[in-house]
């Protein structure tokens, strides 16, 4: 019986090793492996053997079933892939494409406001999110207990280390860094603890320039925001200036573009009481208490900063009628820019 399990073996071996297709497959698993095959028969019989035989027997013809078995398995798996090519290689389909991302509406806006200074001689510095007190509102002029400190509802992480609530901040790092002339905008995130509606978020970016040199005017400042807006936004935008207070700066002043939503009127995005106006914009001549603080000499230089809000002013630009459009992380609303 030993001699004729052997050779069932080497039959079966040699009839699934050579076949080719799933008809080949299924007539030697019929014929080795089958309820009514010859290796089936054998270990039926088995109880019927004297113990002895039975043992030798029965190890024989079991190795023998799980090899064959194993021998199926891979002929099978190499029949199915020598078959599914011409099924799945159809390559007159079209190729599916994958998802592909794109720069978010705020990174756009941003890179196109670099564009514009830098054609106007600006680069561009950033500096950290995680702000200590003297880079926030120290060294920019308000110092502990001054009362401008509340206006902005900071997010502080340790008594000394804070979420910065504007990118100021950066103008401080920069002239500590080097000497006048400088010339720089930062674009970059700012926090504050703030009511949300259409026009405010609790983080936002903000786009902060800084201009130090000999004889810098507000004639500049003017000059240099006016041609800015309106490289932006087309030449018929209309800005305005009003005096306003910000410590850092002397004289101040807050921008305002004409509501494009609107044009004028009064609505959701300017507010009803703004006469149509936006604010986008604070600026001013840098105080001199801020180039004290930074090792600058107030009589040799004189400088104008200002510092914006990107998220309005792509709204103006796009048409973006509320501000929390552009976290919600929408792709519906995302995938239009
Ligand atoms: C400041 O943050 C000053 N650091 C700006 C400045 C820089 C003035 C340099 C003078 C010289 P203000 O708090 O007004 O100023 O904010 C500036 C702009 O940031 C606003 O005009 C507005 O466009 C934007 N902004 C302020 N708060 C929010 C907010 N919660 N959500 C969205 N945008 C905001």
């Amino acid at each position: 019986m030993i001699e004729r399990i052997d050779a069932l073996r080497a039959e079966g071996e040699r009839a699934l090793s050579g076949a080719t297709t799933a008809a080949d497959l299924e007539a030697a698993r019929v014929r080795f492996l089958g309820r009514k095959s010859e290796l089936t028969q054998i270990l039926r019989g088995l109880k019927d053997l004297d113990p002895d035989a039975r043992a030798r027997a029965g190890a024989s013809a079991n190795e023998t079933r799980v090899l064959l078995e194993t021998l199926l398995a891979e002929a099978e798996a190499r029949v199915r892939a020598g078959s599914a090519p011409e099924i799945a290689r159809d390559v007159t389909l079209p190729g599916r494409r994958p998802p592909v991302g794109h720069r978010h509406l705020i990174q756009s806006v941003i890179l196109e406001i670099q564009q514009i200074f830098h054609g106007l001689g600006f680069s561009v510095a950033e500096g950290p999110d995680v702000e200590d007190d003297r880079h926030s509102f120290g060294a920019l002029n308000m110092p502990v207990g001054h009362p401008a400190r509340a206006e902005t509802d900071t997010f502080y992480l340790r008594p000394d280390v804070l979420l910065r609530p504007h990118t100021s901040s950066v103008q401080i790092r920069v002239m500590e860094a080097t000497q006048p002339p400088v010339r720089i905008i930062c674009p970059g995130r700012a926090y504050r603890n703030e009511a949300v509606d259409a026009t405010h978020f609790y983080e936002f970016h903000q786009i902060e320039g800084l201009y130090v040199d000999e004889d810098v005017s507000m004639a500049d400042l003017k000059g240099t925001l006016e041609r800015f807006f309106k490289e932006l936004f087309g030449p018929k935008t209309e800005i305005r200036f009003a005096p306003s207070f910000y410590p850092f700066v002397e004289p101040g002043a807050v921008v305002d573009v004409r509501c494009f939503f609107c044009s004028g009127k009064g609505c959701s995005v300017c507010g009803p009481l703004s006469g149509g106006w936006l604010e986008v914009l604070g600026a001013g001549m840098v105080h001199p208490n801020v180039f004290r603080a930074v090792g600058y000499d107030p009589r040799r230089w004189t400088g104008f900063a200002f510092g914006g809000g990107i998220e309005r002013i792509a709204m103006l630009r796009y048409g973006v009628p509320d501000i929390r459009l552009f976290y919600e992380s929408d792709v519906r609303f995302l995938r239009q820019f």
